[in-house]
């Protein structure tokens, strides 16, 4: 097969993203990784929920589902496990994620299901024109919150963490080769890998601007830091609550786990795709041991 260029992941459709939108980054990124891996785009597919971020699937060339809110995991869930040779990137937004699909983002983790998940986190709901998301800091004045945000944000590296991630990463779409890094090892990585990237929105967030992250972020390799260690990964993970001037970036925690693909009973024997449709007296013979045992 010849070589394949960042060319062969894009469609002919066009971001629908703002001019200076962080999520042009996380295109270039997720493209870079996979000229990194040469992944193969027809054995791909990008699943993704709604907001700005989530029409990231249509400016690729590989499959993809652009589907409901907050549901990009549950989706993407089913296309792995329906077809496990296939490589299975979920895509979105914070409030896509963190907000509406929050309980999936817990789930889809503990299964650890062998697919990849990137969040464009701009502390925003970008698509709906600058309301409150389950990342806006306290006291951000926002469309919905125009005294100023009351809730404490979701911190969604520790949340990864307490639900048993096994692959937990934060990036900087301002620097899409060291997020190509990131997103690359969430592919390689077996099992469920979470980049949460901060993604800045240049239209409705006003106070997490590029400048803003340029001035707190460092990259947790340039310290020597060891992603093996929980408590050290925790530790972390809540810096910034601690300390609102440090911000890491880079692979808090990694480790190996089994895959539920490896794990579930008729899973382990194969793909599902591949198994023939059940006979007619297989499923009458089953109907009929209901009848009987139930009757
Ligand atoms: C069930 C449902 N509730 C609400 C909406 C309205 N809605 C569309 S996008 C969105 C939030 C988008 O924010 P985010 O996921 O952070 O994506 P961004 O646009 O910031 O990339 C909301 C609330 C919807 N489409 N469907
Ligand atoms: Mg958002």
């Amino acid at each position: 097969m010849d070589m394949l260029t960042q060319e062969s992941y894009k469609s002919d459709i066009k971001p629908i993203f703002c001019p200076g939108c962080g999520d042009y980054g996380v295109d270039a990124a997720l493209t870079k990784a996979f000229v990194d891996l040469q992944i193969d785009p027809d054995n791909t597919v990008v699943v993704s929920g709604i907001g700005c971020s989530s029409s990231l699937p249509h400016d690729l060339k590989t499959y993809g589902i652009h589907g409901i809110h907050g549901r990009a995991l549950p989706v993407a869930e089913g296309v792995k496990l329906a077809n496990r040779n296939l490589n299975v990137i979920a895509v979105g937004g914070d409030g896509d994620g963190y907000g509406i699909g929050a309980g999936h983002f817990v789930h889809a983790i503990r299964r650890n299901i062998d697919i990849t998940y990137i969040v464009m986190n701009n502390e925003i709901y970008g698509l709906t024109t600058g309301q409150a998301s389950p990342t806006s800091m306290i006291g951000q004045k926002t469309k919905s919150t125009p005294f100023g945000v009351i809730e404490r944000p979701i911190n969604p590296l520790a949340l990864a963490l307490a639900s048993g991630a096994t692959y937990v990463a934060r990036g900087f779409s301002g620097d899409p080769m060291h997020l190509a890094k990131l997103i690359g090892g969430g592919m390689k990585h077996a099992g469920f890998s979470l980049i949460d990237v901060q993604s800045p929105c240049v239209s409705f967030n006003k106070l997490n601007t590029y400048d803003w992250f340029r001035k707190r972020v460092y990259k947790l390799e340039d310290s020597g830091y060891n992603p093996n260690d929980i408590m050290k990964a925790y530790e972390k993970a809540l810096e910034f609550d601690m300390d609102p001037n440090k911000f890491p970036i880079g692979v808090f925690y990694e480790t190996t786990s089994p895959e539920y693909e490896d794990l579930d009973v008729t899973l382990k024997a194969g793909t599902a795709v591949g198994w023939n449709a059940p006979k007619k007296e297989e499923v009458a013979n089953v109907l009929n041991e209901y009848t009987t045992e139930y009757a």
